[in-house]
């Protein structure tokens, strides 16, 4: 048995030292017959995905679009995408980034770059509420809001901050976003000092951004000043680790320049465990001092909100299990995932067992906090579980998922951690995350697995040098890992979050009855336009198939306000309204009413025209903004 593991191990770690890749299924020792009797009942692979027209998937994948500033949407397990939900960047299909409100969320910047969707939780588990995600390019969060799938806030840039990377990770009862940060800069922001000086005049951010337990909305609360340790991944606890909060460093060593190398020199880096819930407590006790508006605290003044733990090589996830107790933490340049009980850290904090300090801040005792390390094959990135004791990490390096049993081990398993490796499953290619449903929740859903691989290498057709993103469909029911369906993604997934489609009902008009916009007219009768110098005002209404009014009239050099109103009361009928040479292009809901302010900068007859089809006279439906030449006294209209 022994011999039979090693062997594999061994073999696996030539062909990947060899390849790049290793595809490990044949090789671990699975219970077959009791595997292939589950997975027959289970039907084939297509039948598993296949989900009929007119049905519905079971799950949403909410899944980070990268660079492209976007949340994407697909139903689990087809697979099949349903919306892109644009955060960071305008998105002209959806209208948003052109009116008012949503482009005065996204004020000067053009895109950002989401990595790591946190949906809310009450009680450990999801709630449905709202979906959050954070901007690792310019330093913000955003949240959406799971009854209308739109982003309704974002917050930032967060102040004394850097690439929020390690971002946004969710409490267990959605006190507080959680993040940190990935660059260090001198502060206070603005403040010049050479990159020379990079370990001394540098520095990073914890952060604990608040979220108001009735609306959702973001605030700063407080921050916990670091070294210039390159915050990587995190996550929170619960269970014994509740109040709990947990970042790796990919860079301890410090290093300002080819850090690739000069990162990568220590055995251990650091990663940060921090008690939030001390934070918070020390900063309502007058213990922080302020920076750019924000109370922060120095941690080599204040005891108790943070200690670092050592962690090999390079880390980069770290993820607490449903229980709250195991941590598993990556390091990337080593083939082992190390396994922390948080119950003897909590042990080491009370007995003060540290090995060393740095900057005033204990270094917890590593021999005495490790549960072990699991040798799970090459370039381990990021954790989930299953929820019934297994937890599976994503092999960059080896293009593999591993399924590991997480502790308590018996003595064998203990003494060989080999023996902890349950399956490996190929993927195609370079896996960056991978996500379970619920598996930062008490209770994981333990049905489906995505992985979300950063390389193709041709597995769909060619669309020219720059191929799709694959991301594959795994089904962990059995004991053995089963790839079932693989589909595309733009760019770039990293995170992704999975909920119960039941959780939510998502509203699907906007009553008319409820809506409190001062500026919504409900008939074309009551739609007006107004003008006074320099501004016109026009209250619009949008209803199949014409707008009232449909023509306006302005003079050039005018601040032209429109108020649009899709008086519809059936869902899905939406309308917009561009207009032809002036960059506009406003979506309307059913029962939405937007405003967006531009200037008549130019002399012409311009057509507006519905964007989105809505009936068989959506053609018909458009107007003129006359834009008259300037006259030397002020004109009434019309
Ligand atoms: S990071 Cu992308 S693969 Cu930004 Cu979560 Cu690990
Ligand atoms: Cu309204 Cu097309």
């Amino acid at each position: 048995m022994k011999m039979k593991t090693s062997y594999c191990a061994s073999l696996t770690l030539l062909a990947s030292l060899l390849t790049g890749t290793a595809f490990f299924a044949g090789c671990s020792d699975s219970g077959s017959s009791a595997t292939q009797a589950s997975s027959q009942n289970k039907g084939s692979a297509a039948e598993r995905t296949y989900v009929a027209p007119g049905e519905k998937d079971e799950y949403y994948l909410f899944y980070s679009g990268g660079h492209s500033g976007q949340v994407f949407v697909a139903g689990l397990p087809s697979m099949r995408h349903l919306i892109t939900i644009p955060v960071f960047a305008p998105s002209p299909g959806t209208g948003y980034g052109f009116d008012d409100e949503s482009r005065e969320m996204l004020g000067d910047f053009t895109w950002g770059d989401v990595h790591h969707p946190g949906l809310s939780k009450t009680d450990g588990m999801y709630d449905g509420r709202w979906l959050f995600v954070n901007d690792n390019a310019n330093n913000r969060v955003a949240r959406i809001d799971l009854r209308d799938f739109k982003t309704k806030q974002i917050l930032g840039p967060i102040p004394n901050s850097s690439g929020n990377h390690g971002s946004s990770f969710v409490t267990e009862n959605s006190e507080y976003l959680l993040v940190g940060t990935r660059f260090s800069v001198p502060l206070p922001m603005g403040r010049f000092a050479p990159v020379e000086d990079y370990a001394d005049e540098f520095n990073g951010m914890v952060s604990g951004l608040k979220v108001d337990p009735e609306s959702g909305d973001l605030s700063v609360g407080w921050q916990i000043i670091t070294p210039p340790f390159n915050w990587d991944l995190g996550s929170t606890g619960k269970g014994p680790s509740s109040g709990w909060a947990f970042w790796t460093s990919y860079n301890t060593e410090m290093a300002h320049t080819k850090l690739e190398a000069n990162a990568s020199q220590r055995d251990r880096d650091y990663a940060a465990f921090v008690n939030w819930r001390a934070a918070e407590a020390a900063v309502k006790d007058g213990k922080a001092d302020m920076l750019d508006g924000v109370p922060v605290i120095d941690p080599a003044k204040v005891p108790g909100v943070l200690y670092y733990v050592p962690i090999g090589k390079s880390p980069h996830g770290i993820d607490v299990d449903p229980s709250g107790r195991w941590i598993a933490a990556s390091g990337k340049l080593q083939p082992t995932t190390t396994v922390f009980d948080f119950e003897k850290v909590q042990a080491a904090i009370d007995n003060k067992e540290f090995q060393a300090e740095f900057r005033g801040v204990p270094v917890l005792n590593y021999d005495v906090i490790v549960e072990g390390e699991v040798p799970v094959g090459l370039g381990p990135l990021h954790t989930q579980y299953d929820g019934k004791g297994n937890a599976y990490t994503s092999l960059y390096i080896e293009s593999a998922v591993a399924k590991w049993k997480l502790p308590p081990w018996t003595d064998a398993e203990k003494a060989n951690l080999e023996f902890t490796v349950l399956d490996k499953i190929g993927v195609h290619y370079n896996i960056g995350h991978l996500v379970i449903g619920g598996s930062d929740t008490r209770a994981p859903y333990g049905d489906w697995l995505v992985a979300m691989n950063k390389l193709s290498k041709g597995r769909h057709l060619s669309v020219g040098p720059s191929q799709p993103e694959s991301s594959q469909l795994i089904d962990i029911t059995g004991r053995k890992m089963e790839m079932v369906y693989e589909s595309f993604t733009d760019p770039e997934p990293h995170f992704a979050q999975i909920l119960k489609a039941d959780m939510i009902q998502p509203i699907e008009v906007y009553p008319k009855a409820e809506s409190n916009n001062p500026n919504a007219v409900w008939s074309l009768s009551d739609a007006t336009y107004t003008r006074e110098p320099g501004k016109v005002t026009a209250k619009v209404a949008a209803v199949r198939s014409q707008f009232g009014p449909d023509k306006i009239t302005a003079e050039v050099g005018d601040t032209v306000v429109l108020h649009i109103t899709n008086v519809e009361q059936t869902t899905d009928i939406i309308h917009g309204f561009a207009i032809s040479g002036y960059d506009l292009n406003v979506i309307i809901d059913p029962g939405e009413t937007k405003s967006v302010t531009f200037k008549a900068d130019k002399v012409g007859v311009f057509p507006f025209y519905c964007t989105n089809f809505c009936s068989a006279l959506h053609q018909e439906m458009q107007g003129y903004l006359e834009v008259k030449p300037a006259s030397v006294t002020t004109a009434s209209v019309d």
